[in-house]
């Protein structure tokens, strides 16, 4: 499990050579722009469970065989396990965002996921709607201006996006 820094840091260790400049000037900008991220990774936290509950509702809705006999989320024991899953993922991107590496997500939930679904038999690719969803509110809560400095934070939206798309791509 590495941060933005630990990785850098085991990429030059493993050349055996000192910091780049550029290295240097991208950590220099994560530390500058640091409060953004704390922002980000708060407001995540502080809403993930309406992030999970309105991504299932949305993901039911466009799905509705999910939650049909049959279906893998029918009976409360799948659709709890199915609500579980997205948070445990929320909260593995949530940690990804602080850190600002995915390397967390990948070695501690993506990684044999795609396997676990194969083996249970619950489908990969609703899964992976199930993550964009949780994106797009994720997304639109970390933009949210109310009650935030505002500043620029392209940059941060596209990160914390590409980790959701990750974990997508992962199952899907
Ligand atoms: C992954 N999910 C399930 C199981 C495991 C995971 C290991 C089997 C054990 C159990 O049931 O608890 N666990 C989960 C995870 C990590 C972990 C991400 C990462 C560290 O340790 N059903 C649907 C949707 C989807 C879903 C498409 C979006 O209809 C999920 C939610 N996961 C789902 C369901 C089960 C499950 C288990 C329904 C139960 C499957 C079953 O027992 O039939």
């Amino acid at each position: 499990m590495l941060d933005a820094f630990a990785k850098v840091v085991s990429q030059a260790d493993a050349k055996g050579e000192f910091l780049s400049g550029a290295q240097l000037d991208a950590l220099t900008n994560m530390v500058r722009e640091g409060n953004k991220r704390l922002d980000a990774v708060n407001r995540i936290t502080a809403n993930a469970s309406t992030i999970v509950a309105n991504a299932a509702r949305a993901l039911f809705e466009e799905q509705p065989q999910l939650i049909q006999p049959g279906g893998n989320a029918y009976t409360n024991r799948r659709m709890a396990a199915c609500l579980r899953d997205m948070e445990i993922i929320l909260r593995y991107v949530s940690y990804a965002v602080l850190a600002g590496d995915s390397s967390v997500l990948d070695d501690r939930c993506l990684n044999g996921l795609r396997e676990t679904y194969q083996a249970l038999g619950v489908p990969g690719g609703s899964v992976a709607a199930g993550v964009q969803k949780m994106k797009e509110a994720a997304v639109g809560i970390v933009n949210d201006p109310n009650g935030i400095t505002k500043g620029d934070c392209s940059a941060l939206v596209s990160e914390v996006s590409s980790y959701f798309d990750r974990a997508a791509a992962a199952v899907g």
